[in-house]
This record gives C-alpha cells, structure tokens and sequence, in this order.
C-alpha cells in the first residue's frame, strides 16, 4: 500500500509479483547459466601483447583501439570448436535451469543473422547462425533460453549516448527502429525464448525513451504472451529506472544484483530477483589471463543456496573462447556443481524463502507448496549441533541427511521452538543438505 501515489504514464504496470505458469517457473530455476560471447572472445582480454585492465568484453572502448580495428574482428569470427550439444550438456551437467545468451552486446555484433545490419555472424567466415543451433540444444536439454540483448550499440551509426542536437535526435529516431525491429525479430526467429535480458539501457539518451520503451514493451508482451522482461530495460517518464517514481518495480524481476547477493530478505522488497555471477572477479567475455580471484565450487554453492534462500535465483556465467570451446577451467566447476546438484538439487530447485531466522551454518530453503524444510549446511559448530529455530506450534517430526534418508539425526528440543540437530559424522569439505519435515506442536 503506497501512500502516496504520482500519476505516472509509463511507470510499473502491476504491483506484486507476477502468478502465471511461466513466471512461477521461472521463480523455481533455482540455477542458471549464463553466456557471454562474441568478437571480445577472439582477443580475450589482449590487444598488441597488452594486457586490458577491464572486463574482457569492454576491451573495444580501450583507448587506441579504433572501431574500424575492432569491428574488423568479424573477418576472424571462425569457432571451429563450436558445438551447441556440448555448451548445453555442460550446462544440464551443472544442474542449470535456465540460460541467457548474449544474442548481441555492447559492440553490436549479433549472433544471429539479423536483417538490420550488416554486422552479423552471417558476414563473419562462420556464415551460419549461432543463436538457432544454441536455443535447439538448450531446448533439447530442457532448459529454458533467455536472450540477452544490449541496448547500448558502438556498431551502429544511430546510437547515441546522449540527444543535444537535432542531428542526435534524428539519428536516434533511426536507432529505435532499429532496436524495435531486432527485438520483434528476435522474438520471430526463435519463438521457444521465454524472454529477454536488457542490458546497456543506462544512457542519457535510452532513459529519455520512456514512452517507446513503454509502447515497445507493451508491443513485445503481446506479441509473446508470458515473455519474462526484467527491470533494467526502460525508465518512467521522470527518469527512474528499475524501480518507478512510486518505487514499483517495473518488469517481472529486479535485475540489478550483478556480482552481488542480498544479505536480508527485506533487501529484496517481495519481487522476484536473480543474481549473475562470475567466476572470476569482473570478466564476463572470454578473458585468456583468468586472473585475481577465481571462486572455487564451495564459493559458487554457497552463493546459490544463499540466493534461493532469500527467494532468488543464481545465475553463472561462462564466457566461451573465440574458437567456441568452454574453457577446461569452466567446464569443471560445471561438472564439479552438477556433481553436487546431482545429491542436492531438491533444496535448489522449486525452492523459496523459508521465514525462519537465519543461523550460523548455512541457509534455509523451502519447497513450494509444502512445508518441507532443508537445511544447506556449509559451517558445521565443532559441537557437531545445528541450531534451528521453527515457528511456534511447529516442532520436527523427522530429520534427516538429504543424501542418506532412512538414517534419522537426533533432533534434541532446547527450549519452546529452538532445536539442536546432530550430526552422526560429517565429511569434511562438502556442504550438505539436511531435510526437516516439521509437524504440527502436540
Ligand atoms: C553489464 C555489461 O556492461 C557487462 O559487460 C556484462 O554484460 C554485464 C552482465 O552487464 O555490466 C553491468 C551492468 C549493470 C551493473 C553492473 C555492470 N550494475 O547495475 O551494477
């Protein structure tokens, strides 16, 4: 209940979160992928034998790169290694749930073969579209595909950072027709999406767009019913972006926790939300040097089951090499979450907040549509007992190892709703699930 409330042509368009099929499937991912790639994969963060100090898909505004230079890495976009199959098996291999691509970044090359520019795969030696094959295998493995989309574009000669001219405002009327044709074409070539990640939206001159975006927004949620669109794609009309004037969020889910996890379930304001990830500290295109930093498996559960705790999802991201292989490095962390995920994914997926006080050990989860408790243990006490707090008139009726279910723990009541749960013996290294199945207080 806002009590104030401005009068607002192109703000939020509902409040509260969304309830159809699609959307509460997407609220019950629980992990995902996501994927960088394109030109900035070919120098992977290097240039003349120099190493660029920002992320590896920005290396195109390092000064003393001229656009000419960049843009001509087409010419040399030749993944020879590139198999659809093999990125989706990863990702299915890791447990991933959904997927978002970049079907287009910063520098305006498109992965697809887009009838509006020229600056496509289908003028790189590769000629074939690399969006088809990837949303097929995706669909395949049973993941749903998000297709990631800039906004923001060096390549084309419309884009503006700002309007001041007539010439500016001329050459972005052009540019929005573009952005809108590609949209409607994204959507037309590959009809499984289930929506569109934006990105890239932050510019004086996208943030003065409010009615088009608006109007655009309104035209792609008809064209595909159920298309999931998240908060950074436009602004009201005052100028505010991912939450309105009222400060209703505007889209489907809050997508401004990147490289960052709420600490508090207050921090997410009741919306949906989800969180990207990189491995290392801040590369998300194909970087060779791979340095500071890199997250281990434990790091990257650990952030996930934080995530699902406080109602999100986690997404991971993989930034492929120019020759279109994952590197060894992803592909094992892939392989060493799926491993885990293949125990414990129960308390990831389908999985919500579950209203109880936050402990010391790890993070609770929840499964929708019951009242199943687990309990995803990263820090056990040298005491060997884990706190647990339940609701008053609940109390445990059974715990248990999610890995070993017919072992009971021992549930010992401390006091009114506080319970200690302890352990047998624990293997040292691995987070673990517990399962609480609580039952009504006698
Ligand atoms: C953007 C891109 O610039 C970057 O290359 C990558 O694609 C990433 C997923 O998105 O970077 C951002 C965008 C927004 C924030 C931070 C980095 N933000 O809101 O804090």
């Amino acid at each position: 209940a806002q009590a104030q409330q401005i009068e607002l042509k192109h703000g939020s368009h509902r409040i509260g979160k969304r309830t159809d099929a699609v959307m509460q499937k997407w609220r019950g991912y629980g992990l995902g992928q996501f994927i960088h790639w394109g030109l900035y994969a070919i120098p992977g963060g290097e240039w003349n034998g120099k190493q660029y100090n920002g992320a590896a898909e920005w290396i195109r505004s390092w000064n003393g790169i001229p656009k000419s230079t960049y843009d001509s890495l087409i010419y040399k976009f030749n993944p020879v290694n590139f198999n659809a199959e093999e990125w989706a098996v990863t990702a299915k291999q890791m447990g991933a749930r959904y997927v978002t691509i970049t079907t287009k970044h910063h520098d305006g090359f498109c992965l697809w073969p887009s009838k509006y520019t020229r600056y496509t795969i289908a003028n790189s030696p590769w000629k074939k579209d690399i969006m088809k094959p990837l949303v097929d295998a995706y669909d395949k493995q049973g993941i749903d595909v998000i297709l990631y989309f800039s906004v923001m574009d060096w390549n084309h000669p419309g884009w503006r950072y700002d309007i001041k001219t007539k010439e500016d405002s001329i050459a972005f009327e052009g540019f929005k027709q573009f952005t809108r044709n590609q949209l409607l074409e994204l959507l037309t070539l590959y009809p499984t999406a289930k929506g569109l990640w934006f990105d890239g939206t932050w510019d004086k001159s996208w943030i003065k767009q409010a009615a088009f975006a608006d109007e655009l927004e309104t035209e792609m949620r008809k064209f595909r019913p159920g298309l999931i669109i998240g908060s950074r794609f436009r602004a009201d009309e005052n100028g505010k972006r991912h939450f309105d004037s009222n400060g209703v969020l505007m889209g489907d889910y809050e997508q401004g926790w990147e490289r960052k996890i709420p600490n508090k379930i207050e921090d997410v304001h009741g919306n949906d939300w989800d969180c990207v990830m990189t491995v290392p500290e801040n590369q998300w295109g194909y970087n060779k040097a791979w340095k500071g930093h890199i997250k281990t498996r434990n790091e990257l559960l650990e952030m996930t089951a934080k995530c699902v705790s406080l109602g999100g999802n986690f997404v991971l991201n993989f930034g492929p090499q120019g020759d279109g292989a994952i590197r060894k490095e992803e592909k094992q962390l892939a392989a060493q979450i799926g491993d885990w995920m293949k125990t414990n994914s129960e308390a990831i997926y389908n999985c919500e907040y579950a209203g109880l006080e936050k402990q010391d050990w790890g993070y609770f989860t929840k499964k929708t549509g019951s009242d199943k408790l687990y309990m995803i243990v990263f820090n056990v006490p040298v005491s060997g007992a884990l706190k647990v707090k339940l609701p008053a008139n609940t109390s445990i009726g059974k715990s248990y190892l999610l890995a070993q279910p017919a072992q009971l723990l021992n549930a010992e009541e401390i006091s009114g709703t506080e319970y200690f749960i302890h352990l047998k013996n624990t293997a040292a290294g691995n987070p673990f699930v517990v399962v609480l199945e609580p039952t009504a207080k006698k």
